[in-house]
């Protein structure tokens, strides 16, 4: 009797908490998979795709929580971006090509650079281990291994779940469970360290736009001074003409 009690209590509690604003960034090779998963999760076909350019941003209800994801295009080239959305994530979900063996070291160093950014280190991180359902896909304790994946999140503290799946597979509802256990999972470790992730984002957004305004102000004055110059130049160059016109005249006469 008093644990039903209890657990009415706790589900009370919980169903007056208000909805946890939540940012993931979605990353990985580009080709593993992240935009089929994503709209997988959001219920809408996950074969209908073009390739991310640059980034898409999807919102998206789970329950208690109010999801944005960040699905980053993952080109070597466009990579450079991904630090950019670090600062608002409270977590991170990593999509691997399991089939693709020939880039599993690109893979290997792409993972760790993510985890060791300063603005990531400490998160939690969700790996899902895509295209299951092609034949020489690597199984998950091989991308383990590949991956170095328990001494990367071991050094970088940050907790760690593999969820082995199919991006293809369905969508909404019948979306691969692998996939949907695995964003339970992130969702409600990020949940039991809320504050703390919460402020830490406030505060690396802070410093970022901080930074970005910085950026913008010196880009601002380096254009206003270049403007400048080439203003005195012309001008310079206006009189230099006008003397010689005048000494041509001169000479004329
Ligand atoms: P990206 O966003 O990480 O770059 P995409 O990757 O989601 O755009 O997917 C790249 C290609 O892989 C797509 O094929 C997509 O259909 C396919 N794909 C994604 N997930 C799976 C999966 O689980 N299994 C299989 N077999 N294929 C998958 P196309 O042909 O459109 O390039
Ligand atoms: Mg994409």
């Amino acid at each position: 009797m008093f644990s039903l009690m209890a657990n009415c209590c706790s589900w009370l509690k919980r169903w007056r908490e208000p909805a946890r604003k939540v940012t993931l960034v979605m990353v990985g090779l580009d080709n593993a998979g992240k935009t089929a998963a994503v709209r997988g999760i959001q219920g809408e076909n996950p074969q209908d795709l073009a390739p991310t350019v640059g980034f898409s941003k999807v919102d998206l209800k789970q329950g208690k929580f109010e999801v944005t994801i960040f699905d980053l295009g993952g080109g070597k080239r466009i990579r450079d971006i991904w630090k950019n959305y670090y600062s608002e994530s409270h977590g991170v979900v990593f999509v691997v090509d399991s089939s693709d063996v020939q880039r599993i070291q690109e893979t290997r160093e792409t993972m760790a650079q993510v985890l060791q950014h300063p603005r990531i280190a400490g998160k939690p991180v969700l790996v899902l281990a895509n295209k299951q359902d092609l034949e020489g896909a690597l199984a998950e304790a091989d991308i383990i291994e590949n991956l170095s994946l328990e001494k990367l999140v071991n050094e970088n503290k940050c907790l760690c779940q593999i969820e082995p799946c199919s991006a293809i597979l369905g969508c909404g509802k019948k979306v691969d469970k692998s996939i949907k256990k695995g964003l339970s999972w992130l969702l409600s470790n990020i949940a039991k360290d809320y504050e703390a992730i919460a402020e830490r984002v406030q505060k690396d957004t802070a410093e970022q736009r901080a930074l970005e305004e910085q950026d913008k102000k010196e880009r601002a004055e380096r254009v206003r001074r270049i403007r400048e110059e080439r203003w005195e130049n012309g001008n310079a160059l206006k009189s230099v003409r006008f003397v010689s016109c005048c000494l041509h005249h001169v000479c004329v006469f």
